[in-house]
């Protein structure tokens, strides 16, 4: 639980290499890290998320929401899996090498440029979909956490997390090529809860249990049919966040335990 007076912002710049905070794009970092963190902890409130896609402990919830006509429904989901931490969770999700093995939206995906070892931007162009035209995207991550070794309970602000946040880049201005250019905001923030049972002895996969947040905002930045658009993410995102999950349990399974 966050208090008010949590101050994300000091404990992301604790957190962040160095390179990070010295580049230009920090403060933009920072504010929008800090701000996908604090959405991603509320909770859902009253009224306005309504779930759409319930499976075992995955729990998919959406606004929805148009602007100038087009659909930009935020989705709201929590998971719990068994066996994996959020540091493990967050390092899949952020570096480039793996992102092949798991993203089924991905016809290319490129690394325009490394700032840092937490800090890396993305030139994406995704699968189209007739009849819309293909899109692409631009975007930072930067992947943070906030460490916590003595208290690893639920309402302690401890968690890792990686956040995509689109951006423009020079070198591959919207619409240069022939897709359309699509605009995302994305937090993917694992907490890791350790069973009281292992208190005492060796910590094993099965005394954990990664609680899972993902918050997604994506504009599809021009035409799309709102009745399509619905559709695909309401079968995407939980195709996506059900093999992603099971891929780093894939990945994990014989490694020692990175809490
Ligand atoms: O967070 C995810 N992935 C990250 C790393 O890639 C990153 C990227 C997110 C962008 C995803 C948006 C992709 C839309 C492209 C079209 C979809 C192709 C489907 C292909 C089917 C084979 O943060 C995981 C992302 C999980 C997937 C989410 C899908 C969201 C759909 C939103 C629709 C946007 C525009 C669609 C174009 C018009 C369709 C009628």
């Amino acid at each position: 639980v966050q208090t008010p007076q949590t101050n994300w912002g000091e404990l992301i710049r604790a957190a962040a290499t160095n390179a990070s905070l010295k580049h230009t794009y920090w403060p933009e970092i920072e504010r929008v890290v800090a701000e996908q963190i604090r959405s991603a902890r509320m909770g859902l409130g009253k009224g306005a998320w309504q779930l759409f896609v319930e499976d075992g402990e995955m729990k998919m919830y959406r606004r929805e929401v148009e602007e100038d006509g087009l659909v930009v429904d935020p989705l709201k989901a929590t998971h719990q899996v068994k066996g994996i931490t959020g540091r493990e969770l967050c390092h899949y999700f952020f570096y480039p090498e793996y992102r092949y093995d798991w993203e089924g939206t991905l016809e290319t995906m490129n690394v325009v440029d490394k700032i840092a070892e937490d800090t890396i931007l993305f030139h994406q162009i995704h699968k189209r979909i007739w009849p819309a035209a293909q899109r692409d995207a631009t975007f930072w991550s930067h992947l943070t956490h906030v460490p916590d070794e003595e208290n690893k309970s639920e309402d302690s602000p401890h968690m890792w997390a990686t956040v995509n946040s689109s951006v423009e880049l020079p070198s591959h201005p919207p619409n240069g090529g022939k897709q359309v250019r699509i605009y995302l905001t994305i937090i993917l923030m694992g907490q890791t809860i350790i069973s009281p049972a292992a208190k005492g002895r060796e910590i094993k996969r099965d005394d954990i249990t990664c609680k899972i947040t993902y918050c997604a905002v994506v504009n599809p930045g021009g035409w799309a049919p709102s009745s399509v658009l619905r559709a695909v993410y309401k079968r995407e995102y939980p195709k996506f966040l059900k093999r992603f999950t099971a891929y780093v349990l894939e990945k994990t399974k014989n490694l020692p335990i990175k809490l």
